[in-house]
């Protein structure tokens, strides 16, 4: 099922706060390498603080063993179909999608731990996981997720790529926050963050965290989501 996307527009930012989550820092004053720097920035410290508590960045959640297995299981399928670019309309640029129910027992044991991690226990979950390929040249347009179709919880791991993904206040665009989601991280939006804030992954030519380029290349996500409550 693909879960239906509602374009919103995008909006410019401004200054810069940082808090860390779940990252190590050196305090050394040359560029930090992505995986040791704050994970998040955004355009006020109260937004970090607020905000910042409903969304979650898990470096190397998985291992390369672990992204290989996805990779095994997912590219026969994916190399079937075309990367889609021409949908004027459409919420996502340069992609290709699927949906997968049953998994290999590696692949299986990751998604345990990711529900194990993301959601509250007993929480209905969408049976299908959802997998989503971005061309190098692909990007996900600032949307928020249909309430119909999911919960207050959407939880994504990255293969392939680090990629950034923004967050912008719905009802003041002013207001935003940045996620550094390096490769073979989980990322997880909760409540607010899902609900009031529209979620994007930038294309490689914006990809820019904290003033440090970060490569967009290929990348896949596959995402777990709850269902409505
Ligand atoms: O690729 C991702 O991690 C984000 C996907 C997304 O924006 C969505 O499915 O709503």
């Amino acid at each position: 099922m693909k879960v239906p996307l509602t374009v919103l527009r995008r909006v410019q930012t401004a200054a810069v706060f940082s808090g860390h989550l779940r990252s190590l820092s050196s305090g050394a004053s040359r560029p930090l390498p992505l995986r040791d720097q704050a994970l998040i920035s955004g355009s006020s410290r109260e937004l970090v603080q607020i905000v910042g508590s409903q969304v979650e960045v898990r470096t190397a959640f998985i291992t390369e063993e672990e992204e290989g297995a996805f990779l095994r299981e997912l590219e026969p399928g994916l190399r079937k179909k075309r990367y889609e670019f021409d949908h004027w309309d459409d919420a996502i640029h340069g992609y290709r999608e699927t949906e997968r129910v049953t998994w290999g027992a590696s692949c299986e044991e990751v998604l345990k731990r990711v529900r194990s991690v993301a959601f509250p226990e007993g929480s209905p979950l969408l049976g299908p996981v959802h997998i989503l390929d971005l061309d190098k040249a692909g990007y996900i347009k600032p949307h928020i997720d249909s309430v119909k179709f999911c919960g207050s919880t959407i939880a994504g791991l990255s293969l392939l790529s680090d990629s950034i993904m923004r967050l912008v206040k719905e009802d003041a665009t002013s207001e935003w926050l940045d996620l550094l989601l390096p490769r073979r991280s989980l990322y997880i939006l909760r409540d607010q963050a899902r609900f009031n804030f529209t979620h994007e992954i930038l294309k490689d030519q914006d990809s820019v965290f904290n003033g440090q380029r970060v490569p967009r290349l290929r990348r896949i996500s596959v995402i777990c989501r709850n269902l409505p409550g």
